[in-house]
């Protein structure tokens, strides 16, 4: 097959695109630009073999239906692994394989595997095209709905191509769909050759490996040895009814909210504020010569849960969903149209295309949608800024039934890191198993750290140092939940509230109430203005358990034992002094 390189392409390029169609024996190579034409032939191919269905022309424009194997639909975070030369540095967070008896295997797997097949080559910037802070990837892969969601989520094509040239450097994605078998599915990393390969998934972070693979896995690595880090973040603009801005970076586990809370609609009872959408996934962060920490989004596009997505919940998100769409696993109605859970009336399809049953869920609980970020209406243009934003506040949360209050303030960075390692969250249908078991999820990056958790924090600790004015670090819990199981906090925009006592805090408007586990509201600071909240509910919402809290201490030292060997000394200072704190 002929291999026929764009004039001027990097020759590592070239030669590591021969090696992988001398393995992978595909009928044709193609080589993606990016344009409009390619997207349109692309786009028409799918729509011919059937794998597109277009949604009706007049309320969903440029919008297709997709679906993915049905036991292809979620990462499956137990085929992935951290190849690294030593087993020690993937760590005990990362499932590990010896990188030469790795590639074997998926050599093994590759071999002949795009027979009949075009193997396409996507070249990728993550980032601005112009920051210092992007890097560059490159994807070989044989599915072309792989190829339409990269030319979303990344800025794919020749200019991203042409800055390789320049450099050499990129990050190689090998990809295959193969024959979807999950017996034959891994997703294989080697942090230290900036390295992926990915074999027998078609679906999200499996498959798009600009994103988990490359804008976590990789870049985490590569990161920590250039002094930067990459993390599971949304990033936001705030502006304030005074117009002062503030950035905020927000890590949650997957489907906990990230995507709504970086396009969060103020309430109507707090006029004035302002929310821009900077990123919803993925923050890469790095000191900047200010000390202060900057952030850029590494990513262009969404891959956003759609169940749960309406005009109540994400107003932002529904009306960036109504063209140029790509929807995988969400049902069908009769008038061609999506439908997922929350959305009125019923569908005529499941999201497998066959028709409904007596009972759903109708839509795959991970059904997603594939957009462009510029289509969202609170599009923050500093998305395109090369020096990307600098950070007021970073906030982890996780999805608790109990414990974590609503909210609460690190004492100063290192305490920020201790609550940030602590983070547990109730497993969501991002992943294949169980949902709804509580683990721990440090950074909420616990599938995507591509290198040992102690170093991981000890870089975190690190990076502190450089600070001269470090954003100041939150812990959020939206989901309290009651005895009977009802939530406890209304969420979404409310959550504007809690934002806007953050600002106060950054601003130092306000003191707050001094507690073992860090700064909570005083009585009164939190807005409850146009709010229906029982005084008690909020109540139980801001208590600090202690004797809950001390068990919790327990249960985070018996989860962070696995790590000891590489516990940072300040980490171990933390979790004492909070523990002496909670004795007192
Ligand atoms: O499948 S993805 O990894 O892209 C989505 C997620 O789990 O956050
Ligand atoms: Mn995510």
């Amino acid at each position: 097959m002929l291999n026929v390189a764009p004039a001027g392409t990097h020759s590592a390029l070239i030669s590591w695109v021969d090696d992988v169609a001398a393995l992978t024996q595909p009928d044709r190579i193609v080589w993606c630009q990016g344009t409009d034409e390619e997207r349109h032939a692309l786009t028409d191919q799918l729509v011919q073999s059937g794998e597109f269905k277009p949604l009706n022309p007049a309320t969903y424009p440029h919008s297709y239906w997709y679906k993915s194997d049905p036991k292809d639909v979620a990462r499956t975070e137990h085929l992935t692994f951290v190849c690294t030369n030593a087993q020690a540095d993937a760590g005990p967070n990362n499932v590990w394989m010896e990188p030469a008896a790795a590639k074997s295997k998926m050599s093994a797997l590759f071999a002949g595997c795009m027979r009949g097949r075009t193997l396409y080559v996507v070249p990728y910037c993550m980032g601005p095209l112009n920051s210092p802070l992007s890097r560059y990837g490159v994807e070989i892969t044989d599915s072309a709905y792989v190829v339409l969601n990269m030319r979303i989520m990344t800025r794919m094509g020749l200019d991203a191509l042409r800055k390789i040239n320049d450099s050499g450097q990129f990050v190689r994605g090998l990809h295959s769909t193969g024959d979807l078998n999950p017996d034959r599915r891994f997703i294989m990393h080697f942090p230290e050759e900036r390295l992926i390969m990915s074999f027998g998934s078609g679906y999200g972070g499996n498959a798009l490996l600009g994103k988990k693979c490359h804008a976590l896995r990789i870049a985490s690595f590569q990161g920590r040895e250039e002094g930067w880090l990459a993390e599971h973040m949304l990033l936001l603009g705030l502006t304030s009814p005074t117009g002062q801005t503030h950035y905020v970076a927000a890590a949650f586990p997957s489907a906990c909210g990230k995507t709504n809370l970086a396009m969060l609609l103020p309430p109507e009872s707090m006029p004035g504020w302002k929310v821009t959408t900077i990123g919803d996934d993925i923050a890469w962060l790095q000191p900047g010569p200010d000390g202060r920490l900057w952030a850029i989004n590494p990513e262009a596009g969404y891959f956003g849960v759609a169940p749960g997505t309406t005009e109540k919940t994400n107003r932002n998100a529904f009306k960036m969903v109504q063209g140029n769409t790509i929807f995988t696993n969400v049902a069908l109605t009769e008038n061609q149209e999506p439908w997922w859970e929350g959305l009125p009336g019923k569908p005529a399809l499941d999201w497998q295309g066959n028709p409904i049953g007596e009972k759903g869920p109708y839509a795959h609980p991970n059904a997603r949608f594939t957009v462009d970020a510029k289509h969202n209406p609170s599009y923050g243009i500093e998305a395109e800024d090369p020096n990307g934003v600098p950070l007021s506040a970073i906030i982890f949360g996780g999805r608790r039934a109990s414990l974590a209050p609503l909210v609460y303030e690190a004492r100063d960075w290192n305490h920020g890191v201790l609550v940030g390692a602590s983070v547990a969250s109730e497993t969501t249908a991002a992943i294949t198993g169980q949902v709804g078991v509580l683990r721990r999820d440090p950074m909420a990056m616990k599938p995507f750290c591509g290198y040992h958790f102690g170093d991981y924090w000890q870089h975190w600790i690190n990076i502190g140092q450089q600070l001269t004015n470090p954003p100041k670090i939150f812990h959020v819990n939206w989901f309290r939940q009651s005895p009977q199981g009802q939530f406890l906090w209304p969420g979404f925009g409310d959550n504007l509230r809690v934002l806007e006592w953050m600002i106060k805090r950054i601003e130092r408007q306000i003191d707050a109430h001094d507690t073992p586990i860090g700064a909570m509201p005083k009585a009164g600071d939190l807005n409850r203005h146009g709010l229906q909240l029982d005084e008690a509910v909020l109540t139980e919402l801001l208590r600090v358990d202690r004797d809950a809290w001390q068990a919790e201490m327990v249960a985070l030292e018996e989860d962070l034992k696995p790590y000891s060997d590489r516990l940072p000394s300040v980490l171990r200072q933390e979790i004492d002094a909070l523990k002496n704190r909670l004795r007192h």
